[in-house]
């Protein structure tokens, strides 16, 4: 393992650092301080080919600019908050507002906007960046100082663990994930209309025009929205479903996963690329990028939809206003704890 330390940029007078860890693999992983966005993510293809597989910039300047979220952890809490505001214990709590009148994942300055410390561990067989900040009492409008933790793993088997600690001194709300856009075909070669998703999953959340889920939970068989043996993204694309349209053509859901192993298998047929992915957490969003076209370059390569897809293991976005589904509610004191464990391959 192999670990490499440069300067990415300054922000709010302090300097951002990308710290590159890799494998003897050539698996490689970089990642910054600002957000925890992972800038570049570089895996082998079936002939050895290392190539980068996620949306990123090189500038924090460009961050700024054109990122939907690239590669950035997402907090307080992943998703839109209806109406931007919920009660807990009797007391009405505003957030920001920055999805019209919504809140989205965090707000205006969520931890995706964030300076976190970092340190290093070293393992016997990985190397773990672990990033740290203290979410103050009131931030973006959500109650409790939130110690935060989000450490990022790569091991010697092509392993990556995104695992996020958290604990707060007051009763809350806490839902947070990462918000990478995977393309496995290797330098974006192509967009990810061909690549092939199967899911662990019975069900989905159907959305309102807002995109926040109605409370509703629908059976995937027989509609688009069944992975279960496998499925190109393109199905959805092309879909009539009122569901798919309204998402902007695509898929812009939460799906239920059953506790099982590999519950997210994602496969590159064109490069032999695959990404297994394992959580503790109830649901994944499926994003597959569908507001992605824009005259913006990505390392040298024009934007368009479906340049990418995001897999957002997480709680149930809203899950405040729908008590039927499992809560993102934290108690004071109760150590938050969501792992996800990222295996690449190919066949
Ligand atoms: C995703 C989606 C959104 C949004 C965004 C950039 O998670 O749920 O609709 O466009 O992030």
């Amino acid at each position: 393992m192999n670990l490499a330390i440069s300067e990415f940029g300054k922000r709010e007078g302090k300097k951002i650092i990308a710290h590159t860890i890799s494998n003897s693999s050539g698996m490689q992983i970089t990642s910054i301080n600002y957000g925890c966005i992972i800038t570049k993510l570089i895996a082998p293809d079936r002939n050895g080919n290392l190539e980068n597989i996620v949306l990123g910039f090189d500038t924090l300047e460009e961050y700024d600019r054109h990122s939907p979220y690239f590669g950035a952890v997402i907090g307080r809490h992943a998703g839109r908050i209806a109406g931007r505001r919920f009660t807990l214990d009797g007391i009405t709590y505003r957030l920001a507002k920055n999805d019209e009148g919504n809140h989205l994942h965090g707000g205006l300055k969520g931890f995706d906007k964030t300076i976190w410390d970092v340190e290093i561990k070293e393992g016997k067989d990985s190397i773990s960046l672990v990033y740290h900040f203290l979410s103050k009492d009131g931030a973006e409008g959500y109650p409790g100082s939130v110690d935060v933790k989000v450490i990022y793993t790569l091991t010697e088997k092509n392993e990556l663990f995104f695992s996020y600690e958290a604990v707060s001194d007051k009763r809350t709300i806490l839902n947070m994930t990462n918000h990478t856009y995977f393309n496995l075909s290797g330098n974006l070669k192509t967009t990810i209309e061909q690549h092939e998703l199967t899911l662990k999953s019975n069900q989905f959340l159907t959305l309102n025009e807002a995109l926040i889920p109605t409370g509703e939970a629908v059976d995937v068989e027989g509609t688009v929205f069944d992975f279960r043996t496998g499925r190109r993204i393109q199905d959805g694309i092309e879909s009539a479903h009122p569901q798919t349209r309204l998402a902007g053509n695509g898929y812009d859901h939460p799906f239920l996963l059953e506790k099982a192993e590999e519950q997210i298998l994602l496969t590159d047929h064109e490069s032999g690329r695959t990404l297994i992915m394992e959580t503790n957490q109830p649901a994944v969003v499926l994003y597959t990028g569908n507001q992605l076209e824009g005259n913006v370059e990505i390392r040298g390569t024009k934007s368009q939809s479906y340049l990418g897809l995001c897999l957002e293991t997480q709680g149930i976005p809203d899950a405040i206003h729908h008590p039927q589904f499992q809560t993102t509610v934290i108690e004071k004191g109760e150590p938050y704890k969501s792992i996800t464990k990222l295996t690449f391959g190919t066949v």
